[in-house]
């Protein structure tokens, strides 16, 4: 690929971040106040707009309903808008939230009761409000329905009782939204989880119609997981529609995208530009074109703006890295059952230094090519510490 190609496609690179990931947050024990961190929504966007600003890849923020419900100054989704766009935002997948309420113990579209599940149904749709008043163009739905116990509910009924919901909250989708529809493998459920893999999650988007979407989210699988195979099926079905990026050791522990397994992201990456290679000619190829991208990452030990763009230069390098691979060479070694030449072709991408190419193209766009370091040099945590630390920290949610 001719330099100016590989500049043209990594300056189209797009990432969501998530309002959440500016807030404090910690583990399943405790939340720990953070001092720079973001409590209200203004904060939020205000952070984002920063990262934005250094990187350039990162246009969009994901809200969560109702952490991020509009109060104070931003007294309607109007003036939610507004105040993104103030920060060069846009509002980005909306996330209802159904595993908050006590009413959810024993789940949302699954529960046996028809009256949480009517809960959950109208909750997801004024969040089909939301997402049109706001601007945005997707729904980003996790659900912690699952069972603790053998015996405690019917398999097959709650299935059916999920689809019953999804169909009435298809049909009341403008044809711009999307649904990306996520799925994990256990937590906070131990026994079983409803939504379990992307089996079950590409299941119910064949039932649904074309709006609906699996979403992956990279910390959640069983250890061992070949993620990079996942990509690749859903998106010879048509039907990936977006990431959550994060990096995990054990579970889905929120690392920062790359931190843990930086090869896995480059090896998804290379999934992703060889389909987008084929263009509009295979499924494979319109699919990629759509994919919404966003990170779903918790900073509790990390500044949250450094944290969010030493993420965003992992992803710009991981996608460099897949476009640098030879793919007529790998399909020459494939063909040959060359493995270990196969193999050689990604490494040799896969270790080549990107970072110059990225600085180019920072450059270009009239950024700092260091976009970690002059944040850093800003100045801005160390005002939004001055602004923020006398109060007290609200809980804004972080389940991961
Ligand atoms: C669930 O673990 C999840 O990944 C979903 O995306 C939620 O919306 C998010 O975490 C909340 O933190
Ligand atoms: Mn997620």
């Amino acid at each position: 690929m001719d330099k100016n190609t590989l500049l043209e496609r990594l300056g189209r690179q797009q990432i969501e971040t998530p309002s959440w990931g500016f807030s404090a947050s910690g583990t399943r024990f405790g939340t720990f106040p953070q001092p720079w961190s973001a409590t209200t929504l203004e904060e939020k966007l205000a952070d984002a707009g920063e990262a934005q600003r250094y990187t350039g890849i990162l246009p969009r923020v994901a809200l969560h309903i109702p952490w991020d419900k509009p109060t104070g100054a931003l007294k309607d989704w109007q003036a939610v808008a507004a105040c993104a766009r103030q920060h060069g935002l846009g509002i980005g997948a909306i996330n209802p939230n159904v595993f908050q309420d006590p009413d959810y113990q024993y789940g949302s579209f699954c529960h046996p009761d028809p009256r949480v599940r009517r809960k959950a149904l109208d909750h997801h749709l004024e969040c089909v409000e939301i997402a049109k008043a706001a601007g945005s163009d997707g729904l980003s739905l996790w659900f912690a329905d699952g069972t603790n116990y053998p015996g405690q509910d019917d398999f097959r009924a709650r299935r059916q009782r999920m689809l019953a919901c999804f169909q009435e909250l298809y049909r009341a989708l403008p044809p711009q939204l999307r649904l990306y529809i996520e799925y994990k493998f256990y937590e906070p459920a131990w026994y079983h989880t409803d939504l379990g893999d992307w089996g079950a999650a590409a299941l119910l988007c064949r039932k649904l119609g074309p709006q609906a979407t699996v979403l992956v989210d990279t910390g959640h699988h069983p250890l061992g997981t070949n993620i990079e195979w996942i990509v690749a099926s859903l998106l010879d079905e048509g039907l990936l529609g977006g990431f959550h990026f994060n990096s995990r050791k054990y579970g889905d522990d929120d690392l920062t995208v790359g931190s843990i397994n930086p090869y896995e992201l480059f090896l998804i990456y290379n999934e992703l530009a060889a389909a987008e290679e084929e263009g509009q000619a295979t499924a494979a190829g319109r699919c990629a074109a759509r994919v919404a991208y966003m990170f779903d990452q918790c900073h509790a030990y990390k500044n949250t703006i450094e944290a969010t763009i030493q993420s965003a230069m992992t992803v710009q390098e991981a996608y460099a890295k897949a476009l640098l691979v030879d793919r007529a060479a790998l399909q020459r070694a494939r063909q040959a059952c060359d493995v270990t030449g196969a193999e050689e072709v990604l490494k040799d991408a896969y270790h080549s230094d990107v970072r110059p190419l990225l600085r180019e193209l920072r450059t270009s766009q009239g950024r700092d090519p260091e976009p970690l370091k002059a944040f850093r040099a800003s100045g801005y945590s160390e005002r939004a510490v001055a602004q923020r630390s006398r109060r007290p920290v609200a809980r804004a949610g972080a389940a991961g």
